[in-house]
């Protein structure tokens, strides 16, 4: 050390026997000097300053800005240890990663063991050293909506490990997500409002539209009514796309499948004509004479669509002597 070094010293001295005696309440400790390096000015007198040589555990989230719903996106969380001190030793964390109107998908990392439980994620196990950090990729599935989620992360949540600071530990990432482009197949339906059972054929129009913005396939409808009769099913079939219908013998003529043989576009309509001859008006599941028809489509749920509660419409008719 040489002379210069010397009266800088014995000037922190002089500064130091003063900073004693407020360093308790005053000195916020990020303002303290750094006793835990090679050459530490006197005021540490060759102690190590308590609160200096703790580890700082910090969490980030990094991801997307904007996202399409329904798929997944990846954020990255990352934990700091940003304490630079040489007693802050390394220590195994835990991080707990929350997703905020989402599900988490996969979280895994290399010296980390993750358990996943909807939209929550703990990972932990992961050492951090002095100034070390770690990288959680985070897969994030998203709804299927215009929305906005948020992943955040707490590194210590418990508060087990004693830091510089408990109040930079957490971190977060907002993604506002735009509804993906669904189809949305919906029917209208029309019939007799009174028909003659046994003798008389009454006919049900059922018109099949994709309202949504994105094609739809398949394009089945079911035609079901509460009586059993002489149906036919392949009267006529018209439109943007045809249908094959089949009457199952087992349904006792109460039933038809009809099957689209393309996909539906967005704004197209399809329509399908059904022949009936219902039977005697007490031959009904039901009170006499009232008849109840319903049209589905997509009855068999295969289609992920804007509106599920559209599909159906149905007809109320009266089956006369
Ligand atoms: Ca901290
Ligand atoms: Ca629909
Ligand atoms: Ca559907």
């Amino acid at each position: 050390m040489n002379h210069h070094a010397t009266r800088i010293g014995a000037a922190l001295s002089a500064v130091a026997l003063v900073a004693v005696g407020v360093l308790a309440t005053a000195v916020p400790a990020s303002a303290r000097p750094n006793c835990n390096v090679d050459d530490p000015p006197p005021i540490c007198g060759g102690v190590l300053d308590p609160v200096v040589k703790l580890p700082d555990l910090t969490a980030t989230v990094t991801g997307p800005a904007t996202a399409t719903g329904g798929g997944t996106v990846n954020d990255t969380v990352r934990v700091s240890n940003i304490s630079s001190t040489l007693g802050a030793t390394a220590r195994a964390v835990s991080v707990r990663i929350t997703a905020g109107g989402a599900t988490i998908a996969a979280a895994a990392a290399t010296g980390w063991i993750c358990s996943i439980a909807g939209s929550t994620a703990t990972c932990s196990g992961g050492t951090l050293a002095n100034g070390g950090s770690a990288s959680i990729p985070v897969a994030v599935r998203l709804p299927a909506a215009t929305t906005s989620i948020t992943l955040s992360a707490t590194v210590d949540p418990g508060g087990v490990i004693v830091e510089r600071s408990e109040t930079n530990n957490s971190g977060f990432a907002r993604t506002a997500v735009t509804a993906p482009p669904l189809p949305d197949l919906r029917t209208t339906m029309t019939g007799p409002s009174s028909v003659r059972g046994l003798y008389a054929a009454g006919v049900w129009t059922i018109t099949v539209t994709n309202a949504g913005n994105a094609p739809a396939s398949p394009v089945d409808v079911r035609w079901l009514t509460n009586w059993g009769g002489d149906v036919n099913a392949n009267a006529v079939i018209s439109g943007a796309i045809g249908f094959t219908c089949t009457v199952p013998p087992e349904y006792m003529q109460q039933m038809a499948y009809c099957y689209g043989t393309a996909a539906l576009q967005p704004g197209a309509s399809a329509t399908i004509v059904i022949t009936a001859v219902p039977p005697a008006p007490t031959n009904v599941y039901g009170s006499t004479g009232a008849s109840t028809v319903t049209a589905m489509v997509d009855y068999r749920q295969s289609v992920t669509e804007s509106n599920e509660n559209n599909n159906a419409s149905t007809v109320y008719s009266t089956i006369l002597p």
